[in-house]
């Protein structure tokens, strides 16, 4: 096993991190900037280093700064969390290169996953469903530009190959507006990543986002834990997220949870990974390809009774999965809800000093937040104080408790997103299940 893991995070994921080693008998070395020094994990590692100031490029993306305390510490191996560095294929290499553990999957795989034009190649070939479109990068040919997306249909979407999550893609209604469309998206794409490749998409108007967490033991062996629904989202931000996801067509689902499986055992893949996917009217299409743990790991692994941290700390020490794929079952349904420090209705951030925290409980409530009575909420990082996971039989149950949680839960001092997390729990159309991406911000205008 690992000796001693570097948790190169903060918040709530460094928190789940550090459970996971200590329950290991890992030791963990905690890292964190000089607003960070209250951090409750920070508490509770075995040694700590501080990296920096604040700001995050000076103190969490500071690769130097974290070799030099991966160094000072002898820790032999880094967990990455989620965010910051977590899918920097250059920070991976350079942690190899100084002879410690990464633990996440190859430098080659995270780039080019990284790289949208190459995953979705890869995909392809390994029979993964992916959006009719210019499967490659597209050219500086207008006239086979606009004969492309007459093919595929209007309207298309153009997107950057080093973009993702939202950022760097623009939607095409016709083709008066392709070139120009084109050349926009090109010229962003250079400016926000430093590449100017672009792709064509038929653009889906009402698609759900659904996910599918992937572990893959680096050897060609690979298990599907199931897939969630992440379609309560606001500017790209999740707010709500469940599993399994709702009202799935069981043979689309079958057959994508077997091509996900493939495409893992082709690749080699090595940790936990999450396809990501729209899914409409029945048919699954992958878009992007997630290389680290994701925030709403917890419903997974709720509904599969696996440790997902735990996972990727016996793959880094070069064990096998725990679990076969015939072992897997799902049970259940769980939700999560996430909890920010920001105005309910206009999701400004809202650090400051939390006066009083109570977390509530009771069967089915899972609680992953590293906040205390007394923590001071900084202003510098996300604004996640924590993340609410119910669990129960069905959804309904599932629902009910996560309704009980909202109302026990006290968070004095600062404002929170509690209040809207109540209301997407009464509303009609998200009890009903299979809200697509657009329903929260639908929602929102109405009020
Ligand atoms: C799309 C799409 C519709 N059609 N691709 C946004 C984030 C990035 N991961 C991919 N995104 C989208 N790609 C095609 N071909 C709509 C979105 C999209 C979206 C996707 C998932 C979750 C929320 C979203 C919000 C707006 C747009």
């Amino acid at each position: 096993m690992l000796e001693k893991v570097l948790i190169a995070n903060r918040g709530e994921i460094a928190l789940r991190v550090l459970r996971a080693c200590r329950e290991m008998g890992i030791k963990t070395v905690a890292v964190h900037s000089t607003a960070d020094r209250e951090l409750m994990h920070v508490r509770l590692s075995d040694e700590s280093v501080c990296i920096g100031p604040p700001k995050s490029t000076d103190s969490y993306l500071n690769v130097p700064a974290l070799i030099s305390a991966m160094e000072l510490t002898n820790a032999d191996a880094v967990h990455p969390g989620y965010g910051f560095l977590s899918e920097n294929a250059d920070f991976a290499e350079q942690v190899e290169q100084c002879g410690f553990i990464f633990i996440g999957p190859t430098p080659e795989t995270i780039r080019a996953m990284g790289d949208k034009v190459s995953a979705i190649e890869v995909m392809r070939k390994a029979g993964v469903p992916t959006v009719p479109g210019s499967d490659g990068p597209l050219g500086d040919n207008d006239k086979e530009n606009l004969a492309l997306a007459e093919k595929i249909g209007y309207p298309v979407m153009i997107k950057a190959a080093a973009g993702g999550g939202g950022r760097g893609m623009r939607v095409v209604p016709n083709a008066e507006e392709l070139l120009k469309s084109i050349q926009i998206t090109r010229t962003e794409a250079k400016s926000y990543f430093g590449s100017d490749v672009v792709y064509l998409e038929k653009f889906l108007g009402n698609p759900r986002h659904v996910e599918i967490q992937v572990i893959g033991d680096g050897r060609g062996n690979a298990i599907c834990l199931g897939d969630r629904d992440c379609s309560m989202q606001r500017r790209h931000q999740k707010v709500v997220e469940e599993a399994p996801a709702p009202g799935i067509d069981p043979e689309a689902r079958k057959k994508v949870h077997a091509a996900s499986i493939k495409a893992c055992q082709d690749l080699k893949y090595r940790g936990a990974g999450t396809l990501e996917f729209l899914y409409e009217d029945g048919e699954f299409f992958f878009i992007e390809m997630n290389t680290r743990l994701q925030v709403e790991h917890p419903v997974t692994e709720r509904v599969t009774g696996i440790d997902i941290v735990r996972e990727q700390l016996r793959i880094a020490a070069g064990m096998d999965l725990s679990v076969k794929q015939e072992e897997i079952e799902i049970i259940g349904h769980a939700i999560e809800c996430r909890i920010n420090a920001e105005h309910p209705e206009t999701f400004m951030p809202s650090p400051g000093k939390v006066k009083l925290f109570h977390s509530p409980g009771g069967n089915g409530i899972r609680v992953d937040s590293h906040l205390y009575s007394g923590y001071t909420v900084p202003p510098y990082y996300d604004s996640l104080i924590a993340k609410l996971i119910s669990f129960g039989p069905n959804r309904d149950v599932a629902i009910g408790r996560m309704q009980n949680a909202l109302e026990e839960m006290l968070v004095d001092g600062i404002l929170t997103n509690i209040p809207l997390q109540s209301r997407i729990m009464r509303d009609p159309g998200f009890r009903k299940g299979g809200a697509n991406i657009h329903y929260l911000e639908k929602m929102l205008k109405q009020h």
